[in-house]
């Protein structure tokens, strides 16, 4: 049976798993559920009452359904490079703190700037200005590194990369303002399967071209 990856190609919290995927050299079967859409497949919601993707199913029948715990689940147990998760405590702590960073405080905030194109409400200048925060806080973090935990691209980057470049279409990032944040997006469209990423914010770009000729007071 293998790998079986319930996914949204729509969802910034999928790419980072591809990102995993890929850089570990795994194949998986993908199966597109358009959660927008309220389109769950009965074989989700079976596996997942949740119904959120990214949802993995192993072989074994085992179920993960969060990206951060899919992306650790997927270097520990088939992980051919370390340096994606560290094994050292202190090196691992770092990425779970970043992990966990991206989890409870960038995505509820970019989920919040989804919401709005549901509900088709202008943006808040109050979660613009969090958002603002963020970069700036990244822009620190990336100050004296190449990548968000130190100088090898790991799961703390494919966690945040996907999340940021999203969340720059609804708030530009001032590059000028935040060069570190800036260098670090550029490497990552350096890495040979950022096209994933790619497709997602160019399906991304295009869904909001239209809302924003639907609905003229968004964004
Ligand atoms: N923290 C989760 C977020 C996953 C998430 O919110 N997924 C959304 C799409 S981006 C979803 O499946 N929503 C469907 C629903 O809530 O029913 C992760 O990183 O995997």
């Amino acid at each position: 049976m293998g790998l079986i990856l319930y996914t949204f190609d729509m969802s910034s919290s999928c790419v980072s798993v591809y990102f995993t995927q890929a850089a570990l050299g795994l194949s998986c079967k993908r199966i597109q559920v358009n959660v927008w859409n309220k389109e769950f497949s009965p074989e989700l919601i079976k596996i997942n009452p949740q119904h959120i993707v990214p949802t993995l199913n192993d072989s074994d029948c085992r179920t993960i359904s969060d990206s951060h715990a899919i992306n650790i689940y997927l270097c520990e147990t088939y992980g051919k490079t370390q340096t994606l998760y560290p094994e050292n405590p202190e090196e691992q702590a770092l990425v779970n703190d970043k992990l966990f960073f991206n989890a409870s405080v960038v995505y509820p905030l970019l989920q919040k700037f989804q919401m709005i194109l549901v509900r088709r409400e202008a943006l808040s200048e109050k979660n613009v200005a969090k958002m603002c925060e963020v970069y700036k806080m990244l822009d620190n973090f990336l100050k004296a590194r190449q990548w968000i935990t130190g100088d090898s691209v790991n799961l703390a980057d494919f966690g945040l990369i996907p999340n940021v470049t999203l969340a720059n279409l609804f708030v530009p990032i001032n590059f000028q303002k935040y060069p570190n944040v800036a260098r670090w997006i550029k490497n990552a469209e350096q890495l040979p399967f950022y096209h994933e990423n790619i497709n997602h914010l160019n399906m991304f770009s295009k869904f909001l071209e239209e809302r924003r000729r639907v609905v003229k007071s968004v964004l």
